[in-house]
C-alpha cells in the first residue's frame, strides 16, 4: 500500500470504530423522529455521500479530521492548531504571548521555558515548521519564529506545549524559518532580516551604514542553541532547505541596505543566496569565524566572495522561497516582479565548483501576475502561487513553465483562481516534504473585506480551503482568523501521535518536582507549606473537585509559591488554579505539576478557585488563603 492508502485505510478504520458508538447513540434517539424518511430523501443524501466521496471539507459530527494544521498566530504570538478539511480550530498553543487561560508567561514552568525575554509579554509568529526525517514530517516538534523579538521557539507535539525558547543574538527581526528536511531535522534555519551595525554598540551613530549586516542564523534544533550564524551582502527575507542536507537557500529584498524604501527598490536586481552546508560545518571546524556584540557565537563570512554562498540574481525584492516536494527547485517569489525564478537544485555542485555562472542556474522565470508572494506544489508536477496584487491562486507547471522558457510553444498557467483578499502565503496538504499529496490547498487571504458579518472597523482575516484533488482548484470554505495567520502547515494524523496525560516525569515541570524534593516534599502525596525566610512554598494537590488543601496562612509581604499537582488520571480532566485579586491563573494538565509565584500584598481572606470546569462541583472546588497583617 502507498503512503496514502495507507492512510486512507487508518481514517476508515478510526471512523467507522466512532461510528458504531456515535450509532448506538443516534438510535436511542430515533424513536423521536416525527416524519419518516421518503425515498427522494434516501436518494438526495446517497448523492449528496457520492460527491463527498471525492475531496469533501465537511466533517460530520463526531467524526476526526483528516489533517492537522499548524497556524502561526501572527501579532497575536501564538501558534493555533486547524483541522483540516472542516476548517475547525482544535487548540491554540500560547508561545510569544502571555495567556490567561493556562498561564502561559505567568506560570514558574513558562518562565524558565521563555528564560532571558520572559519579562517579554508581545510576540509576532510568523513560520511554523515541523521537524522531518528523510524529507517527511516526523510528529515531533514545530518551531516558530517572533520577529518582533528576535526569537525562535519550538513547540513539543507530544503535548503541544512550547518547551524552548531562544533569542538570536546579533541580529534584529528573525523573520524567514525552515528546518534541515534531510536526513534529519539536526538544524533550525532562520533569517536576520533587519540588518543592524556589527558591532551594534551605539558609537557609531546613525550616519554610516557600511558596518551594516544581516546574517543568517543556524539553530541546533534538538538544544535549541545557536550553532553558528552567517554574515551575507544584502539582508534576507525567506529561507528553505532541499532534500538532500546539502544546501539552503535564502530570498534578499534590499541588496542596496537602503534605509528608507526609496533607497531599498533602486537595484534592478535583488538575489537568492545559497549557502552550502558542508562548507559552513568546515569553516567552523577550522575556526574561520569571528564573534561580536561581546557574546561566543561564532559568525562565518558569507559575504560574496566566499566559499560557503553564492548568489543569484533575480527580479528586485524577491519574498518567499519553496522547494519543489521533488527536490529539484527552489522557487523564489517575484513580489516586485510578476515572475517567480526557478532555481535547479541539481545545478548547484557546479555553481559551488565555479564551473558555472549564477544566472546559469536559474532554469525559468514564468510571469504568473501581479504580486507573486509564495508558493506551494502538488504530487502531480503543479504549482500554486498566490498573488497578492491580484488577489489570486495562479496554478502553473513546473516543466511546462521550464519547457516554454527553453522556446517550446506551451502555456504553462493551468487556471487562476479568485479568492478573497489579498493572499500572503499559501500552503497544500503535506507539501513542504516528499508527501506532498495534492489535496488541499489554504489561501491565508490578509483581508476578508465584505466575506463576513461587519464586526467594526477591525476585520478578522479570511483563510480559505481550496480543493485540488482535480484539474481544476475548486474554493469549498471561507474562514475567518483573528491577527495573522502569516503561515501554515499540514501534517496528516497518521503522524501525530499526542499524548492524553502528562508523563509525571515531564521535563517542562522537572525543576519544580526537584525543588519538592529539595523542600522533602512528595507532590504526589503531600500538601504542605514551606517557609523559606520571606519565601512560602505551597504545595497542593488535586483531585476533581477537591484541591488537597482548603486552606492556607501567608504573612503579608510573603512571596508566595503555590504547585499543584492534579492526580485526576481521567483523559481531559484539567484543573485550574486561581488566586482571586492577584492575576493568579493557570491549567493543570491530568498527571501534571504547576507552579505560580506572586506576593501576598493584600491582607485578609483571599478565596482561591478552580477555573477550569471539572465536576459538577466545580464551582465549590476553592479554599482559603489567610494573609496576615
Ligand atoms: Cu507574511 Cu512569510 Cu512573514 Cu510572506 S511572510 S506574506
Ligand atoms: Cu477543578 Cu474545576
Amino acid at each position: 500500500m502507498s503512503n496514502n492508502e495507507e492512510n486512507a485505510k487508518h481514517n476508515e478504520l478510526e471512523n467507522a470504530d466512532r461510528r458504531k458508538f456515535f450509532g448506538k447513540t443516534a438510535l436511542v434517539g430515533a424513536g423521536a423522529v416525527a416524519a419518516p424518511m421518503t425515498a427522494a430523501m434516501f436518494a438526495s443524501m446517497a448523492k449528496a455521500n457520492a460527491a463527498e466521496a471525492a475531496n469533501s471539507p465537511f466533517v460530520h459530527p463526531g467524526d476526526l479530521d483528516e489533517y492537522y494544521g499548524f497556524w502561526s498566530g501572527g501579532h497575536s504570538g501564538e501558534v493555533r492548531i486547524m483541522g483540516i478539511p472542516s476548517m475547525r480550530e482544535l487548540m491554540r498553543i500560547p508561545v510569544f504571548n502571555i495567556d490567561s487561560a493556562t498561564g502561559w508567561g505567568l506560570t514558574d514552568e513558562s518562565k524558565r521555558i521563555k528564560g532571558d525575554s520572559a519579562h517579554l509579554l508581545a510576540g509576532d509568529s510568523h513560520h511554523p515548521h515541523m521537524s522531518m526525517t528523510d524529507g517527511s514530517y516526523n510528529g515531533k516538534y514545530v518551531f516558530i519564529n517572533d520577529k518582533a523579538n528576535s526569537r525562535v521557539a519550538r513547540i513539543r507535539c507530544d503535548v503541544m506545549k512550547c518547551d524552548k525558547m531562544l533569542t538570536v543574538p546579533n541580529i534584529q527581526a528573525v523573520h524567514g524559518l525552515r528546518v534541515q528536511k534531510a536526513p534529519y531535522t539536526k538544524y533550525v534555519v532562520c533569517n536576520g532580516e533587519f540588518e543592524i551595525p556589527m558591532n551594534n554598540d551605539g558609537k557609531d551613530g546613525m550616519e554610516d551604514v557600511s558596518t551594516y549586516r544581516s546574517l543568517y542564523n543556524v539553530i541546533n534544533a534538538e538544544t535549541m542553541e545557536m550553532a553558528f550564524q552567517v554574515m551575507v551582502d544584502g539582508n534576507l527575507d525567506n529561507t528553505d532547505a532541499d532534500y538532500d542536507g546539502k544546501y539552503f537557500a535564502s530570498t534578499c529584498y534590499n541588496s542596496e541596505m537602503g534605509m528608507n524604501l526609496g533607497e531599498m527598490i533602486t537595484a534592478e536586481r535583488d538575489h537568492v543566496v545559497i549557502f552550502s552546508l558542508a562548507a559552513c560545518e568546515a569553516a567552523l571546524k577550522a575556526g574561520k569565524y569571528k564573534t561580536y556584540n561581546g557574546n561566543n557565537v561564532p559568525v562565518l563570512d558569507g559575504r560574496k566572495g566566499s566559499e560557503l554562498t553564492r548568489y543569484i540574481p533575480v527580479p528586485k525584492s524577491p519574498h518567499g522561497l519553496n522547494t519543489s516536494p521533488n527536490g529539484e527547485y527552489f522557487v523564489a517569489n517575484g513580489k516586485l516582479s510578476p515572475t517567480v525564478s526557478i532555481i535547479s537544485i541539481k545545478k548547484l555542485d557546479d555553481l559551488f565548483a565555479n564551473k558555472i555562472q549564477p544566472r546559469d542556474a536559474v532554469v525559468a522565470e514564468p510571469e504568473l501576475g501581479l504580486g507573486p508572494l509564495h508558493t506551494a506544489f502538488d504530487n502531480k508536477g503543479n504549482a500554486f502561487t498566490t498573488l497578492f496584487l491580484d488577489s489570486q491562486i495562479a496554478k502553473w507547471n513546473v516543466q511546462d513553465a521550464i519547457d516554454a522558457h527553453n522556446g517550446k510553444k506551451v502555456n504553462y498557467i493551468r487556471q487562476k483562481l479568485d479568492v478573497h483578499y489579498q493572499p500572503g502565503h499559501n500552503h497544500t496538504s503535506q507539501g513542504e516534504t516528499r508527501d506532498a499529496d495534492g489535496k488541499w490547498l489554504i489561501s491565508l487571504c490578509k483581508f476578508s473585506k465584505d466575506r463576513f458579518l461587519p464586526v467594526g472597523p477591525l476585520r478578522p482575516e479570511n483563510d480559505q480551503l481550496i480543493d485540488i484533488s482535480g484539474d481544476e482548484m475548486k474554493l469549498v470554505h471561507d474562514g475567518p482568523t483573528f491577527a495573522e495567520p502569516h503561515d501554515c502547515m499540514i501534517v496528516h494524523r497518521s503522524k501525530m501521535k499526542p499524548l492524553k496525560l502528562w508523563p509525571r516525569t515531564d521535563p517542562i515541570f522537572a525543576e519544580t518536582i526537584a525543588q519538592a524534593k529539595r523542600d522533602g516534599v512528595d507532590v504526589y502525596m503531600d500538601n504542605k507549606v514551606i517557609r523559606d525566610g520571606k519565601k512560602v512554598r505551597v504545595y497542593m494537590t488535586s483531585i476533581a473537585p477537591n484541591y488537597g488543601m482548603n486552606e492556607f496562612k501567608v504573612k503579608l509581604g510573603d512571596e508566595v509559591t503555590v504547585i499543584v499537582t492534579n492526580l485526576d488520571q481521567v483523559e481531559d480532566v484539567t484543573h485550574g488554579f486561581c488566586m482571586t485579586n492577584h492575576g493568579v491563573q493557570m491549567e493543570i494538565g491530568p498527571q501534571a505539576t504547576a507552579s505560580i509565584t506572586f506576593t501576598a500584598n493584600q491582607p485578609g481572606v483571599q478565596w482561591y478557585y478552580c477555573n477550569w470546569f471539572c465536576h459538577a462541583l466545580h464551582m465549590e472546588m476553592r479554599g482559603r488563603m489567610l494573609v496576615e497583617a
